[in-house]
C-alpha cells in the first residue's frame, strides 16, 4: 500500500475542501501566517472597542446606550474567540497581548480615526461593521477548523452590528438639516479608511497569493472592497447622502461601481503608528492591562486555592 507522505495529506485535505485542524500536520509557513492574521484580527476587535467607548456615556437615550454597550461587549467577545482559535497554534495569550502591548503586532488601521460626534456610531456599525462582515463571511469557510468556526459566530454578531450602524445612519438622515450634515459629515471621514480596511491592492499584496492558496482567504482584498463598494454605494441612496468621491461612477461593462485612487500613503502612514489615534489606542490598552491586574492575581489565587482544596479532598477520601 502507498503512503502519503504529511503533505501530501495537507494537499489532499485542502483540494477537498476538508478542514485543518490543530492536531494535524501543517507547513510552518500555514502556521505562521494563521498566528499573524488571526492575532491582528483579535486586536484589531479589542482595539476596536474604543472609539465606540467614547460614546457609551454620551448616547442619546437609554436605547441607543444599552445596543451600542452589547454591540462594543460583542466585540470583546469576538477578540476572545479569535485569541482561543490562535491559542490551537501553539502561540500563549500572554505573548499575544505582548505584541500588542509593546506595538509589534498588528490590528486594523481604521481603529486609528477619531470618533468625533454621535454620527460617528452610525457610521462606524454601517461602514466599519459592514466592511468587517463583507471580509469574515468567506472566513467562515477558511481552511483552519477553530478560525472557521468563530468567524460563524462571529458574523451573525457582525451583521447585527451593521444593521444598528445603519440604522442611526438612517435616522439622523431623515432628521433635521443638522442631523443629516452630522451623517454626511461621518460618512466623509469614515468612507475612504473604510476601503483601505481590505488592505492593499492585489498586486501589491505579499500575502494574498498565498493565502489564496491555502484557503486561509476565499476571496482576495480587491474582489470583497469591489463587493463591499457596490452593495453600500446603493445604501448610501436609500440614505440620501453622497459618496465623498468625484470618481465614483457605475461601470456597464464591468457591472461594478469604479472608484477614485486610495491614498495608500495615508494607509501606510497610519500602520506605521502615525495615525491620529495610533497612540492613544496603545495607552488605553496598556493602562486596561496595567489596572486589571489585580483581577488576574485574584483569578490565579482562587483558581490555586480551589485546586488546593480539591487535591485534599482527593487525599482524605
Ligand atoms: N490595517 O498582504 P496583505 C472589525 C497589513 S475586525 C492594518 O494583503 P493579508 C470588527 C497586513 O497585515 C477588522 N494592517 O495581508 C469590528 C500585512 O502586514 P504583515 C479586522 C493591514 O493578511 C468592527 C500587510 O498589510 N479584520 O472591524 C491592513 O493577506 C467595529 C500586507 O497586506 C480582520 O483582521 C489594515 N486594514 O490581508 C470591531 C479580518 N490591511 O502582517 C469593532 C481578517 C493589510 O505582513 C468595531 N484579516 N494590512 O506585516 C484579513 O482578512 C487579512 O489579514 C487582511 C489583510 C485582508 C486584513
Amino acid at each position: 500500500m502507498a503512503t502519503t507522505s504529511f503533505e501530501e495529506q495537507f494537499d489532499k485535505r485542502l483540494a477537498q475542501d476538508q478542514t485543518i485542524e490543530p492536531k494535524d500536520w501543517m507547513p510552518d509557513n500555514y502556521r505562521k501566517t494563521l498566528i499573524r492574521q488571526i492575532s491582528q484580527h483579535a486586536h484589531s476587535e479589542v482595539v476596536g472597542m474604543l472609539p465606540e467607548g467614547n460614546w457609551v456615556t454620551r448616547a442619546p437615550s437609554l436605547r441607543r446606550k444599552a445596543v451600542l454597550l452589547a454591540k462594543i461587549q460583542d466585540e470583546g467577545g469576538h477578540g476572545l474567540y479569535l485569541y482561543s482559535a490562535a491559542e490551537t497554534l501553539g502561540v500563549t495569550r500572554d505573548e499575544l497581548y505582548d505584541q500588542l502591548h509593546t506595538g509589534k503586532a498588528k490590528y486594523s488601521s481604521i481603529f486609528n480615526y477619531p470618533s468625533l460626534t454621535w454620527a460617528d456610531m452610525g457610521a462606524i456599525g454601517w461602514l466599519v461593521d459592514g466592511a468587517a462582515i463583507m471580509n469574515q463571511v468567506p472566513l467562515c469557510r477558511t481552511s483552519y477548523g477553530p478560525y472557521a468556526r468563530a468567524m460563524v459566530r462571529v458574523c451573525k454578531e457582525e451583521s447585527f452590528h451593521q444593521r444598528q450602524g445603519f440604522e442611526i445612519m438612517n435616522t439622523l438622515a431623515k432628521g433635521t438639516e443638522i442631523q443629516k450634515k452630522m451623517a454626511q459629515d461621518a460618512l466623509n471621514r469614515w468612507w475612504w479608511p473604510s476601503l483601505m480596511m481590505f488592505g492593499p491592492h492585489d498586486a501589491d499584496s505579499p500575502n494574498t497569493e498565498q493565502s489564496v492558496k491555502w484557503r486561509i482567504k476565499r476571496m482576495t482584498n480587491d474582489e470583497l472592497r469591489q463587493k463591499f463598494i457596490d452593495v453600500t454605494v446603493e445604501q448610501t441612496k436609500v440614505l440620501g447622502l453622497e459618496v465623498p468621491d468625484k470618481d465614483l461612477k457605475w461601470n456597464a461593462e464591468r457591472g461594478h461601481y469604479d472608484v477614485g485612487p486610495i491614498n495608500w500613503d495615508e494607509f501606510k502612514n497610519v500602520v506605521a503608528g502615525n495615525g491620529p489615534c495610533n497612540k492613544e489606542r496603545l495607552d488605553a490598552r496598556r493602562k486596561a492591562w496595567d489596572e486589571g491586574k489585580w483581577v488576574r492575581d485574584a483569578a490565579m489565587a482562587y483558581a490555586t486555592k480551589r485546586k488546593a482544596r480539591a487535591n485534599q479532598a482527593t487525599q482524605a477520601a
